[in-house]
């Protein structure tokens, strides 16, 4: 058994007898008050998940296992030279809640490296796809596919205790995190580089690696691992971390429950607005003719898209009310970086217009940036302008996130998931008995 295997087993054992007492013991305590608002509502803030992964905190942002993304940053191992941290020594840190050691870093690469070669016919499953194919789909079919790979099927028919259930969830996912970024960047060679991806290293980390599949070269390997780290995990209602959940919830293997995910973090509500925003101001700068726009000019463009009843894409949020602090980590990176890059003066200026405007608006209940304001601009930087692309890195990053917190469910013996429904009647019905009746 690996050392984190064998870590986590221990954090398992200590772990399950809090769950265990919460649900025995103190089972019919209240933790919060279901209104119709809520039901109608998309549910949300609604308090109806557990997770001890990462907590959301409407002003402070996303902490993992009780550390804010400044401390993750400082705190993981990072390769000689780099300002990134190792995305394996973040996967440690989401499973164990611990801050990994140099030594148990490279255990996990060593992991990955062994488990990372992808079987042809996931490549051609890939090839099979029209060129003209959305990156999300081919990516979503190619994780599919590997259901074949799954061990915890295997052990699920040989009839193990329900006890023993994460321990081969644990084996699909590091195989599945470890193909990952093969997938992502073949995905990438096929739809833009006819095909023709540069190989991998198997020396490398997970980080490096990436880059150099991608054609990349420093600080590509760094950009890499801050986005797979910024966008590993927030909290589990969000609809890729609550659809990994919920599909897992069933007993289907990782590979059906990650590739769920993908097809809820493809939407432009959610992970695809990425992607959206560099879209949005392909269409500004297409208008502005090679010049960077003024102030004005640019709270027109925000001004007609929302006329036009469209989002900004990249603002609000469905929990934070404040900027977001992967937004900030960006930010300081491009500041470093690429201050003088016409995309970030974009970007830049949309942070000083935007909030303004959305306040004066008056409908979004948070007008700051979110990660996918920044995200983009960063890619398009290093020249992956494929803009369309952009969100198979977000779910690169989401899979470690939302593995771990799979095997954990699996590990705490979570059930399937399957909230009441009711009618529109029985609502008038309850509103009617609350004397709220007209
Ligand atoms: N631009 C214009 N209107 C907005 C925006 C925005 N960026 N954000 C919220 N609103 C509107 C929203 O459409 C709703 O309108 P209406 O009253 O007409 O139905 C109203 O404000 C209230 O929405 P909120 O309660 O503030 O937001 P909600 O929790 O429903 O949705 C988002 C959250 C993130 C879906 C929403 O802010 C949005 O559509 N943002 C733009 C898309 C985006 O950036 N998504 C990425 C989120 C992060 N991620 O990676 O997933
Ligand atoms: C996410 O990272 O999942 C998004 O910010 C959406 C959310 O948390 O609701």
């Amino acid at each position: 058994m690996s050392s984190l295997k064998q870590k986590l087993s221990e954090k398992i054992k200590e772990h399950r007898p809090r769950t265990l007492k919460l649900m025995k013991e103190h089972g019919d305590v209240t933790v919060d008050e279901v209104t119709i608002a809520k039901l109608i509502g998309g549910m949300r803030s609604l308090k109806s998940l557990v997770t001890d992964i990462s907590y959301l905190d409407p002003q402070e942002g996303i902490r993992y296992r009780g550390y804010t993304l400044p401390e993750v940053f400082e705190l993981l191992p990072k390769p000689e030279g780099s300002e990134g941290p190792y995305v394996e020594g973040l996967f440690y840190l989401l499973l164990t809640g611990d801050i990994p050691t140099e030594e148990e870093v490279g255990e996990v690469i060593d992991e990955f490296r062994k488990r990372s070669v992808l079987p042809g016919y996931v490549y051609e499953v890939i090839d099979a796809f029209p060129s003209d194919s959305p990156p999300m789909s081919i990516f979503s079919a190619a994780i599919l596919a590997l259901s074949r790979e799954s061990q915890f099927n295997q052990q699920y028919l040989a009839g193990i205790s329900k006890k023993d259930y994460w321990k081969s969830t644990f084996e699909d996912a590091m195989n599945l995190l470890a193909k990952l970024p093969e997938i992502g960047a073949y995905i990438y060679a096929k739809l833009y580089k006819n095909g023709q991806k540069v190989l991998s290293d198997p020396k490398l980390d997970m980080g490096s690696n990436f880059a150099q599949m991608m054609g990349q070269k420093s600080p590509y390997d760094d950009i890499s691992r801050m986005y797979f780290i910024l966008h590993a995990d927030h909290e589990s209602g969000n609809v890729s971390a609550h659809t990994g959940h919920l599909v897992a919830s069933s007993l289907s293997d990782i590979y059906l429950s990650i590739s769920a995910m993908i097809n809820g973090l493809a939407g432009p509500l959610h992970g695809l607005a990425n992607q959206e925003v560099l879209r949005w101001l392909q269409d500004l700068m297409n208008k502005m003719d090679g010049k960077v726009p003024s102030e004005e000019e640019m709270k027109q463009f925000v001004w007609d898209t929302l006329n036009a009843g469209q989002v900004i894409p990249g603002f609000g949020h469905a929990v934070l009310r404040k900027t977001d602090p992967r937004y900030a980590v960006q930010r300081d990176f491009a500041l470093k970086h690429m201050a003088q890059d016409e995309l970030f003066q974009y970007v830049d200026m949309l942070y000083k217009v935007v909030p303004p405007i959305l306040q004066e608006h008056g409908h979004a209940k948070n007008p700051w940036p979110n990660v996918d304001a920044h995200s983009g601009m960063i890619q398009w930087h290093y020249g992956i302008t494929e803009y369309e692309f952009y969100t198979v890195l977000f779910g690169i990053g989401r899979a470690f996130g939302i593995t771990a917190n799979i095997i954990w469910d699996r590990a705490l013996l979570y059930p399937l998931e399957r909230p009441k429904s009711l009618t529109t009647q029985m609502l008038e019905d309850i509103v009617q008995k609350a004397g709220q009746g007209t």
